[in-house]
């Protein structure tokens, strides 16, 4: 039998041959899959636990919290804010980041989550899972404010999810491809499955909420009408569509055998660039896919090029097999 390789291997041997991971950084993804591992047994436990349903709260984007969101969010932070590896974190649960409070030691980076991304999915049982990103403190800044956050998703260290789906998965990046790790609930280890995770540049699968069809803008009316016309269409195929209202789930769904997702902005709202957010969702999914070889836009230019203005940012996401993205890109008239 092939040896395993753990997570904590993976990373020593990243930081041994290719430099790529300060000691302080390997330290920040053990604890961050130390507490996706907690979550894991949480979300496990449902209703046994009296964990299901709504917390009683919103957050800032007005969106009605979750039991578990709460406790997910207070996961990451309760396990991120003593190892002295951060200087400071931000999650779409809180409105203004999180500042490691003065009698822990404060480190160079900056984690940012989506703690229980899907929540709508808890009480029915579908997967959904935790999105994070981490970014390094602006040199000569000491005193981390939302601004320090605001840099651009090629800026991210690392980024990664873990999926509670049937199986437990942590797929990680820190930018020198992806790998997936199972999580062995017996032993509490995570176990390196995948390495090198590849989306092929072809598909014949979408992801999007169809219910919204009246409201896309013309250049994704149009590419989805492309998309159903099938092998008697200009696209000559025919596709299938799939959406679990899980971000994790789609995406990691597209990591493993391709697709194109798409969030895109709609005339329900104009003002709105879209649903998702720029810094704790799309940028760190961006990295992972672009990692796998698969292309993020936001229909008009690379998502991780997108400059910031503010924390809680939203951003339309098309993501996924490269030449579906460069395709609907150019039903924008944009830049691939
Ligand atoms: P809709 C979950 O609430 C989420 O943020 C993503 O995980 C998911 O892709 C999307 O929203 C689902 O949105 O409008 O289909 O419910």
């Amino acid at each position: 039998m092939n040896k395993q390789i753990s997570l904590t291997q993976y990373l020593v041997e990243k930081q041994r041959e290719k430099n790529l991971i300060p000691a302080e950084l390997r330290l920040l993804l053990e604890v961050v899959a130390r507490a996706c591992k907690r979550i894991s047994y949480g979300v496990g436990k449902g209703d046994l636990a009296g964990i299901l349903g709504e917390a009683g709260s919103e957050n800032i984007q007005g969106e009605v919290q979750k039991k578990l969101d709460v406790i997910a969010n207070e996961t990451l932070l309760e396990a991120n804010e003593w190892g002295g590896h951060l200087a400071a974190m931000a999650s779409e649960e809180m409105d203004h980041p999180y500042t490691i409070p003065n009698r822990y030691p404060k480190g160079e980076f900056l984690l940012l989550f989506d703690p229980l991304d899907g929540s709508s999915n808890i009480d029915v049982n579908v997967s959904i899972g935790t999105i994070f990103s981490v970014l390094r403190l602006p040199e000569g800044v000491h005193v981390p404010e939302e601004q320090s956050f605001l840099q651009t998703g090629s800026h991210q260290l690392a980024a990664g999810y873990a999926v509670y789906g049937p199986s437990t998965l942590l797929v990680l990046t820190v930018g020198d491809g992806v790998a997936c790790f199972t999580l062995d609930r017996e032993t509490g280890s995570w176990w390196l499955t995948t390495d090198g995770m590849k989306i092929p540049h072809d598909t014949k699968e979408y992801a999007i909420n169809a219910s919204n069809a009246r409201h896309w803008h013309e250049p994704v009316k149009r590419y989805v009408a492309d998309l159903n016309a099938g092998r008697d269409g200009p696209l000559g195929k025919d596709y299938n569509m799939r959406w679990v209202a899980s971000m994790v789930a789609d995406i990691h769904r597209i990591m493993t055998r391709g697709g194109i997702f798409m969030y895109p902005a709609d005339s329900r709202e104009p003002g709105k660039p879209g649903k998702l957010r720029l810094l704790y969702e799309a940028n760190p999914m961006g990295f992972l896919v672009e990692q796998a070889g698969g292309m993020a836009t936001n229909g008009h230019e690379r998502i991780l090029d997108i400059q910031p203005a503010a924390l809680h940012e939203r951003v339309a996401v098309f993501m996924g097999s490269r030449n579906e993205v460069e395709r609907v890109t150019g039903y924008h008239g944009g830049e691939s």
